[in-house]
């Protein structure tokens, strides 16, 4: 299998350039830790390693390097679309070049050769309470799944350390493979009372099988959209809370579903993932409010009202990013191209434009500016998915493929087991009057 080959062709001199960082210049110094950052969640502590993307905070994601525009042009396309082929993108993130269309759709047929999931899964999720949250039935699935986990078997036959990633890379492609039927079947069953299984189809491509098996009608596109959320969602550096949660459960060689399901319950937090449904909640709110999409004074004033109410404008703001996010913009460009005169389109867009000046008066949020979930939900309500608490099982689809391509690489490159050093409020005050002594 292609990835297989140039993983393997990767990996001896990686792990040397690893080990020799480690033994010969283990002792440099690379960042310093300060009271702030111990107590303000390790904000911008400089102690992941990856090489899968990086988040610039003045310009946003680099996928292996790339800005977003630039891998959308490279990545080869899927058959009638403008959007690339999201196996095009699962190989780009783990190989680190860019494929051909070959190598692509070879990713593409893995995936549809893993597809099918056992039928206990779907009997446990219809086996559940009719208002569990989808982000729960999409994290019990995967839990589910762990029983068939590879790693697990061949950790406990006893595998060789330098074979991990073997092992991962054959969960991470069952696991992704799986994923849009079981997201899919969530949608069907939970908001439409449907059971039937949905079924892969080895002919079409990942964003054209997921828009397929939601039923949700094509004529404008929709699989293209799903190639995009899928794409943009992928992975975002090692230090958020999803991508982080599946490196440190990883990190105790926890398998990549036992690691991913941790991950997505990461990812259902209202500060994480879930701020895509309460962003879209909002902007209907503000088009309830005046019938419709306001005057930019009575939105400034909405934005101040929220503000002052103790609330959060959701997508906006951002723990790394300094610029409006590059996932915002390639979905505005999505939408301004395709449906530019839908409202909620309009609304996003003036909010774009009102709402970072709120912040910047206000003078409270580091980043007055949009992030991935400012404009997400949007363009899944035009396409007819009004249940916003499905979105996060999106972002869950998507975030997998750059959270396992992660976990491969670590396993590959014989990460050990996290364990930063935890210190007492006492031990931090004494630190803070050591530091306040003359010299
Ligand atoms: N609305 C209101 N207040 C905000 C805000 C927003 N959108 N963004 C930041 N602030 C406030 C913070 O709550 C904080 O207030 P306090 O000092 O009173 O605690 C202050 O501004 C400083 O925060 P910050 O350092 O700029 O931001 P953080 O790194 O602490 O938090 C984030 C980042 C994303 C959690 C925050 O901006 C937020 O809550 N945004 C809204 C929710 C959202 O859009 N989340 C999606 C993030 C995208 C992703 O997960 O990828």
């Amino acid at each position: 299998m292609i990835l297989h080959e140039k993983m393997s062709a990767q990996l001896p001199a990686w792990r040397e350039r690893i080990k020799s960082l480690a033994k010969e210049h283990g002792d440099v110094v690379i960042d310093q830790v300060t009271v702030g950052q111990v107590i303000g969640g390790m904000r911008d502590i400089k102690s992941l390693l990856t090489d899968v993307s990086f988040v610039d905070p003045a310009h946003g994601i680099l996928f292996r390097g790339m800005p977003i525009p630039d891998m959308l042009k490279a990545l080869p396309k899927a058959k009638g679309g403008k959007m690339p082929l999201v196996g095009g993108l699962f190989y780009l993130l783990l190989i680190g070049e860019v494929p051909t269309k070959e190598q692509a759709l070879e990713v593409e047929a893995e995936w549809a050769k893993r597809a099918a999931v056992p039928e206990y899964v779907f009997k446990m999720l219809k086996s559940m309470p009719k208002e569990t949250h989808p982000m729960t039935l999409l994290s019990q699935a995967v839990l589910a799944l762990q029983n068939g986990s590879v790693f697990a078997k061949r950790y406990h036959e006893g595998m060789k350390k330098d074979q991990y990633w073997e092992a991962a890379l054959e969960d991470s492609l069952d696991l992704t493979a799986k994923l849009p039927i079981i997201a899919a079947y969530i949608y069907r069953m939970k908001y439409f009372g449907e059971t039937s299984k949905p079924k892969y189809n080895p002919k079409q491509d990942y964003g054209l099988n997921f828009s397929r098996m939601m039923k949700v009608s094509d004529k404008k596109g929709y699989s293209e959209l799903a190639r995009l959320y899928f794409i943009l969602h992928s992975d975002h550096e090692s230090g958020n809370v999803s991508a982080h949660a599946m490196h440190l459960v990883g990190s105790a060689l926890s398998d990549p579903y036992l690691s991913f399901s941790a991950s997505l319950n990461g990812l259902a937090g209202p500060l994480h993932g879930l701020a895509n449904q309460e962003c879209l909640g909002w902007l209907i709110e503000v088009k309830e409010k005046f019938g419709g999409v306001p005057t930019r004074d009575e939105l400034y004033k909405f934005s101040w009202d929220t503000l002052n109410g103790g609330q959060v404008i959701p997508g906006y703001g951002h723990a790394v990013l300094r610029v409006p996010d590059p996932r915002f913009t390639a979905q505005m460009d999505f939408a301004k191209k395709r449906f530019p005169d839908d409202e909620l389109v309009r609304l996003a867009d003036m909010v774009f434009d009102v709402v970072p000046a709120v912040f910047k008066e206000q003078g409270k949020a580091k980043n007055p500016a949009p992030n991935v979930d400012a404009i997400s939900g949007t363009l899944q309500y035009y396409y007819g998915l009004r249940d916003f608490d499905f979105y996060t099982v999106l972002f869950g689809v998507g975030r997998a493929l750059g959270v396992t391509a992660n976990y491969i690489w670590m396993r590959g490159l014989g990460m050990p087991i996290e364990r930063p050093k935890s210190l007492t409020t006492k031990m931090v005050e004494d630190a803070v009057a050591k530091a306040a002594q003359p010299a």
